[in-house]
């Protein structure tokens, strides 16, 4: 078989095309060119195998949005070894069986989120090196600084000899019930999901500068600020802190990008804080919006070109399938709908016999793609349910109307898209159970003025527990400090009992008419 390791694709051959001098990234006041970019790449690499780790070995990383992001998720695959970046915003705990699920021996850390963790450090069974990122420099000796453990190592490294069906990488996807899966890359993953949908919808080029105000662990961002403007031999820029709205416009203004990707409810917020203050920025350099993570307002659409004359894209990807497989296109916009599928990829909507079901008729999305996954780390279940040969079930339920473009209309389980971002509501309430005033509680998404999902939690009190104002914001808080703060009930509502059918199983359904 053919050899191909991604992160040759992605770096070396870009300099290899006499690009080494131009810009790959901007972070804050650093620049780092391509050449820089592969010299630390191999210096990553070499620093792994001088410890002795070996291809096929797992890396954790968790660590803002900065260069040593990237240079450890290629330095990593150069030499053959798995990175898995992970959101930065979990607990103690995500982190604990991340660690362990996926029997990582090397963790990458911001020093930030290792001061969070490093008590628990004896739980954290297969870990035998970390290196962490910041200005501490540790002393203990399994702990190296970022810096100094690549600084001596070769800036020379050939690839390691992989093939397009390699693993390559993995990210952590939230089910419903039970753990994060680990979802399983290759090595073509990438390189399909920059062809189908970077080049064939972006028209992606060295001209571009990308902007992704989602983070680089989370699939959607990885392809938008990493590997799409790295693959074209264009510049990304990355923003460490937290992307408000404020964050999100001064860094547009600031550094011109071509491409800025978003969420539905950044777009909102924008939107909201210009009309409020009556402030247009410069939002000129942009030449497409992208949008993705959860449907997106028509009205989003509208007042977005009003305001900046910049249209925004909207799409669905999957964790899964590693970037968007269903897009509007550039010049051919249907607000309010998820578009046409993108080249590369095929798509299909089944009834419950698996059949296809006729134009306007919902039913379940499943497609096909060489981006797809492999499947999920050591979870049969879980791929004999969604991997069904070469197609996939991605969970959504949609209809495609007489023109070939596909309406979303939910999810088939009970997952929830809040801000983007995948939230169990069955993990809300086992949280909310331990509250020593809760007796039963059920969460569903409700919808905001602007039809986006925010969790909603009904709540039955204990005996005898009054349900007062401050006990409500007793209760976010609870879920705030004990689940990843994104993840909090938005809306508490007090009922007497909850809506059950005669078996016990409580009716959902009817709390979302509520
Ligand atoms: O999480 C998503 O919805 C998503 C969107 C675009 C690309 C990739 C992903 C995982």
């Amino acid at each position: 078989k053919e050899h191909y390791n991604s992160s040759y694709r992605f770096i070396e051959e870009i300099v290899q095309k006499g690009l080494g001098n131009k810009v790959a990234i901007y972070c804050d006041d650093e620049k780092v060119t391509y050449q820089e970019l592969l010299s630390r790449v191999n210096q990553f690499g070499n620093a792994l195998k001088n410890i002795g780790i070996e291809p096929e070995n797992r890396m954790l990383i968790v660590t803002y949005d900065t260069p040593e992001f990237v240079v450890s998720f290629f330095g990593a695959i150069k030499m053959g070894a798995i990175p898995i970046p992970v959101n930065t915003m979990m607990t103690h705990d995500d982190f604990e069986y991340f660690l362990n699920n996926s029997r990582a021996r090397i963790l990458v850390i911001h020093e930030d989120f290792w001061k969070k963790i490093e008590n628990n450090r004896d739980r954290f069974i297969f870990l035998k090196h970390v290196i962490v990122i910041g200005q501490e420099k540790n002393s203990e000796k399994e702990i190296v600084h970022f810096q100094d453990f690549i600084k001596d190592s070769s800036d020379q490294l050939e690839a390691f000899k992989t093939t397009f069906e390699d693993p390559a990488f993995w990210l952590y996807s939230s089910g419903s019930t039970g753990n994060p899966k680990g979802v399983v890359h290759l090595q073509r993953s990438m390189e399909s999901a920059f062809n189908n949908y970077a080049k064939q919808i972006l028209n992606i080029s060295e001209n571009d500068i990308a902007f992704s105000a989602s983070k680089l662990f989370f699939a959607y961002g990885l392809g938008n600020g990493m590997y799409f403007p790295l693959g074209a031999g264009g510049s990304t820029i990355l923003l460490k802190d937290r992307p408000t709205p404020d964050k999100v416009l001064e860094t547009i203004v600031k550094y011109k990008p071509t491409i800025f990707f978003g969420v539905p409810t950044l777009f909102g917020s924008i939107i909201n804080q210009v009309e409020k203050t009556g402030v247009i920025p410069d939002l000129s350099s942009v030449r497409i919006c992208v949008s993705a993570g959860e449907a997106l307002p028509a009205t989003f659409i509208n007042k977005w070109k009003e305001l900046f004359n910049i249209d925004i894209l909207d799409g669905i990807g999957l964790t899964e399938a590693l970037h968007i497989f269903l897009s509007n296109r550039i010049g051919d916009i249907k607000p309010g709908s998820t578009g046409k599928v993108v080249p590369g990829y095929e798509a299909k909507i089944l009834n419950e016999n698996q059949q296809t079901v006729s134009a306007n008729e919902i039913g379940d999305l499943v497609i096909k793609g060489e981006s797809l996954s492999a499947g999920y780390w050591c979870n049969i279940a879980e791929n004999h349910r969604k991997f069904h040969g070469e197609w996939m079930y991605t969970g959504d339920k949609y209809y495609q109307d007489e023109e070939g473009d596909f309406w979303y209309c939910g999810r088939s389980d009970d997952m929830l898209k809040v801000g983007g971002i995948w939230v169990s509501p069955v993990e809300i309430e086992a949280t909310l159970l331990h509250h020593k005033q809760v007796l039963e509680v059920a969460v569903v998404g409700a919808k905001n003025e602007n039809g986006l999902i925010f969790p909603k939690a009904f709540v039955v009190l204990k005996d005898g527990v009054e349900p007062t104002e401050s006990l409500n914001e007793e209760l976010k808080l609870f879920v705030k400090q004990n689940l990843a703060p994104y993840k909090y009930p938005r809306v508490i509502i007090f009922i007497s009992e909850l809506p059950k059918t005669a078996t016990g199983k409580i009716q959902r359904f009817r709390l979302k008419l509520e």
